[in-house]
């Protein structure tokens, strides 16, 4: 499998965007550089979740990139996303699993060492983990772990790890080397117009990163 899927993942947040098309936005991340959509959009209805998640893959489709919903498994099925992204509180991975099949994806958020040991055998294909800085766009972050803490994390397991929770292209280096295989960013994507300039940036640390090894 293709692990650069999990380089750099857009998480969606309507709210940060402030009325301006989540379409448009979707489709300039995916111009700079993004190599995956995570559908996260809290406080909404099933029914609109679908009819956004319709819309948003008609573009992820067009440029062949993977959608995945966060928490929603039945949002998932529905719209016919490439897979979910699951907190420890939503739906058990191993029924995600087989409600889902082997060919979709499935990630885990992780926040401790705890939670990773809890979750160690489930049958996902990533782990978020984080927060790993300060974020303000989740309200009940748990305390950042730090890179020590994903480093630590990165040890323990062969599964790609996605660093999140205040990435900015300013840490993303340090990311990559402290254990972590990608980002997933909200922030510092969609804080302004800018969103194809700013996933570029992001971008161009992957490209140099390879570069250099
Ligand atoms: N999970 C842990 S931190 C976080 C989520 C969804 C929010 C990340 O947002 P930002 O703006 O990239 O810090
Ligand atoms: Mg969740």
């Amino acid at each position: 499998m293709n692990k650069k899927i999990y380089n750099l993942c857009l998480v969606t947040d309507r709210d940060i965007l402030n009325g301006k098309s989540l379409e448009k936005a979707v489709e300039d991340s995916i111009l700079g550089g993004a190599t995956m959509i995570q559908l996260r959009e809290k406080n909404i209805c099933e029914n609109e979740f679908i009819e956004i998640g319709k819309k948003i893959k008609k573009i992820t489709d067009k440029y062949n990139i993977p959608l995945l919903i966060n928490d929603k498994v039945n949002v998932a099925l529905e719209i016919d996303a490439n897979g979910v992204h699951l907190g420890q509180d939503d739906m058990n991975p191993v029924k995600a699993r087989e409600i889902l099949g082997e060919n979709k994806i499935i990630g885990l958020s992780i926040s401790t060492l705890e939670e990773f040991k809890k979750s160690k055998e489930y049958p996902v294909d990533y782990y978020g983990v984080g927060p790993i800085y300060p974020t303000t766009s989740k309200s009940d972050a748990q305390k950042p772990m730090g890179l020590e803490g994903l480093k630590e994390l990165s040890k323990l397991t062969d599964k790609p790890l996605m660093a999140i929770g205040g990435i900015t292209e300013e840490n993303t280096l340090e990311i990559l080397e402290n254990g972590g295989d990608g980002i997933a960013v909200i922030s510092n994507i969609l804080k302004d117009e800018n969103v194809k300039r700013n996933t570029k940036k992001l971008k161009t640390i992957f490209e140099k990163k390879e570069l250099m090894e």
